[in-house]
């Protein structure tokens, strides 16, 4: 499968990781639209978090902790929490991830 996101979370495509889980990794936008704007992204492929959440809450629950704590560690406490799920929705990335967005980040 060809899939941008299982090549970073692999580490075929070397990236900077700014946060690890067991099941999980953060790492900033390509594009972010916040001063703040990570990708929070599930180490398994799913296709987007409707499938995540039927197919493995374990892993969606690791996921939620590791987004709740990049949030936490790189924004002064206001952040959105975001899965854009499905093309008209504005998924563009079909390898379920979380938005971690902030204007006022650490
Ligand atoms: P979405 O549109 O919700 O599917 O979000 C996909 C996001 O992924 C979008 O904000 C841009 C980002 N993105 C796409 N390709 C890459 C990449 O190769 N590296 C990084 N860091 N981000 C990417």
């Amino acid at each position: 499968m060809d899939c941008i996101f299982c090549k970073i979370t692999s580490g075929q495509i070397p990236t900077n990781f700014v946060a690890v889980s067991e099941h999980a990794v953060a790492f900033n936008d390509i594009s972010p639209r916040q001063p703040l704007h990570v990708l929070v992204v599930p180490k398994k492929h799913f296709t987007d978090v409707s499938e995540l959440t039927k197919a493995a809450p374990e892993i969606l629950a690791d996921l939620m902790a590791l987004a709740v704590q990049v949030a936490g560690d790189k924004s002064e406490g206001s952040f959105r929490l975001s899965f854009n799920t499905g093309e008209k929705a504005g998924q563009s990335v079909f390898h379920a991830h979380a938005h971690v967005t902030s204007v006022e980040p650490r």
